[in-house]
């Protein structure tokens, strides 16, 4: 068992006691009775904010970036990441930056600006993008507010716009909203309470809050997790807490399904795999024209996962027929069997359809699908978590982030190739992070996306560190000898044999170097 410590509750609070200084119950410097004392009083109570050592709070100092920031993130229920420097904020700021609340030029993450006052306009567009990431504000009705909006810089139009319309920010006496003057640290409280306000009291509409993320993360097979959850954008255990897996997945069932057996992914494990795969194609002389051996193949690698303390992918494997629903009736009756097989068994995650591709579209072909499977296999197994895909080989989350489904325990699977994918699809996921989706890697290439090409272990280095930054669990393409770059094997390897370094393809070798780190 390994026990990944991302973040520990002291740092946690020293990360605090930084943003604020030291917690106190009332502050000297904050009367009761004044406008901003309600604010600051609820904030300190709820653990965002806390004073300075002296007993004060310094209401009218005026709020620096890297303060406003780590109370942004706090707010958000995030984790600090690792930052770039040794600053005590740099590394809610890098979450933040990660987030996409703020782009690298509005407070460079190599510190320059951490410590200098932030701009209103800068402190709105964090506090719209990190709480209330959906709201948006009419042009016409809300410009009119702004006597001098032609001050406001044209990257800031749409949060302060947005942020007039929710009624958090409304202007001076004169009607000015002053986009380059600082704000206080009373000021900064009071809009970060109006827009906790807010995001708690509109919870129940299309994308919920993110829940508070566990600050540790486990590892660990079946028996020391049980039953998954997905709280906000984190795949959790039964007890609440953060777990990532890892592991492989098969290659095609049909053609590889040697390499699915009790003794190969018992070596996966070896590694430190608590994950497999079982990619189950179903055109390519999958199980749509033979569904009775193939589906026995793919039980026995379920069961083979099982035996080995494993959390294991049923996973649906629509490639060249590009449609979910072109066979969705033989995947409703499919999951249907196979949730009730597997219903009291906790390994088991559905991916309903590896990577919808083509004419495809998320509201027309692939929400209405998965929301029938899901609640096909909820009728079986109530507690499963669903993987769901999305459009150009489950790359365009970002459009099932607009759409999300309201099941819940579904995360969206995001699939990349090292040698084709960077950094753009990495900044996707980040942006449907903040908008509150869950993403698991559930297939991931050293290669290029056609299978061979490189190895681009740099490249594949860069995204795994990306993916641990932020607790998102991955499967690596795949577990078998074929000769292409992204078989873990080398040709002629046996799959009933313990594996050494000898077996591993160059692919192998990184993979499986990952698995326990
Ligand atoms: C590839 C296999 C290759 C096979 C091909 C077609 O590596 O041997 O000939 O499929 O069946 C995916 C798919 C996955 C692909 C993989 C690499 O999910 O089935 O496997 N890939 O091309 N999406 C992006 C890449």
């Amino acid at each position: 068992m390994k026990k990944h410590i991302w973040l520990s509750l002291p740092a946690l609070a020293l990360c605090l006691l930084l943003a604020f200084g030291t917690s106190a119950a009332a502050f000297s410097d904050v009367p009761a009775g004044s406008w901003y004392g309600p604010a600051v009083t609820e904030m300190e109570r709820a653990g965002l904010i806390s004073g300075y050592p002296d007993g004060r709070f310094g209401p009218r100092d005026p709020i620096s970036a890297a303060q406003f920031v780590s109370v942004a993130v706090r707010c958000a229920g995030l984790q600090p990441v690792q930052g770039q420097t040794g600053h005590w904020a740099a590394g809610a700021l890098q979450t933040a930056l990660q987030a996409g609340w703020y782009d690298w030029d509005e407070i460079p993450p190599t510190g320059e600006r951490f410590d200098q006052p932030i701009s209103r306009q800068l402190a709105v567009k964090i506090l719209m993008r990190s709480q209330l990431p959906q709201a948006r504000g009419d042009y016409i009705t809300e410009s009119q507010k702004m006597r001098d909006l032609s001050q406001l810089d044209g990257r800031y139009y749409e949060p302060v716009l947005a942020a007039y319309a929710a009624g958090i920010v409304s202007g001076d006496s004169l009607g000015n909203f002053n986009p380059k003057s600082g704000l206080s640290r009373a000021e900064a409280c009071i809009l970060f309470q109006k827009a906790l306000k807010l995001s708690g009291h509109s919870q129940n509409t299309s994308t919920p809050a993110p829940e508070p993320q566990p600050a540790v993360t486990v590892r660990g097979g079946v028996s020391e997790n049980g039953w998954l959850q997905v709280i906000g954008t984190q795949l959790c255990n039964e007890k609440g807490e953060a777990v990532v897996l890892r592991g492989l997945s098969s290659h095609g069932m049909q053609w590889y399904g040697q390499f699915a057996g009790r003794q190969s992914i018992q070596n996966t494990a070896r590694y430190g795999a608590n994950l497999f795969r079982v990619a189950m194609y179903t055109a390519e002389n999958g199980y749509i024209s033979n569904p009775a051996a193939v589906k026995q193949s793919v039980v026995q690698a379920v069961d083979a996962a099982i035996a080995n303390d494993m959390y294991v992918i049923l996973d649906w494997h629509i490639l060249s027929d590009g449609n979910p629903m072109t066979y969705r009736n033989q995947a409703d009756a499919f999951f249907s069997e196979m949730a009730e097989r597997y219903r009291d068994q906790p390994a088991v995650l559905y991916e309903i359809c590896n990577e919808p591709n083509g004419g495809v579209t998320w509201e027309a072909n692939i929400k209405p699908y998965a929301q029938q499977i899901i609640r096909t296999i909820r009728s079986r197994s109530p507690r499963a978590v669903v993987l769901v895909g999305s459009g150009t080989w489950s790359q365009d989350i970002h459009l099932a982030a607009q759409s999300p489904l309201t099941e819940k325990n579904v995360m969206y699977t995001l699939h990349f190739y090292a040698g084709t994918h960077g950094t753009d699809l990495r900044q996707r996921i980040d942006q449907v992070l903040a908008a509150g989706l869950p993403i698991f890697v559930s297939e991931w290439g050293t290669s290029r996306a056609d299978g061979s090409g490189g190895v681009f272990l740099t490249e594949a280095g860069q995204w795994l560190d990306f993916l641990d930054q932020r607790g998102i669990s991955w499967a690596n393409w795949s577990l078998c000898d074929k000769n292409e770059t992204s078989a873990a094997l080398r040709p002629s390897t046996s799959p009933n044999a313990v594996w050494g370094p000898e077996d591993l393809s160059q692919s192998g070798a990184f993979v499986f170097s990952r698995l326990s780190s």
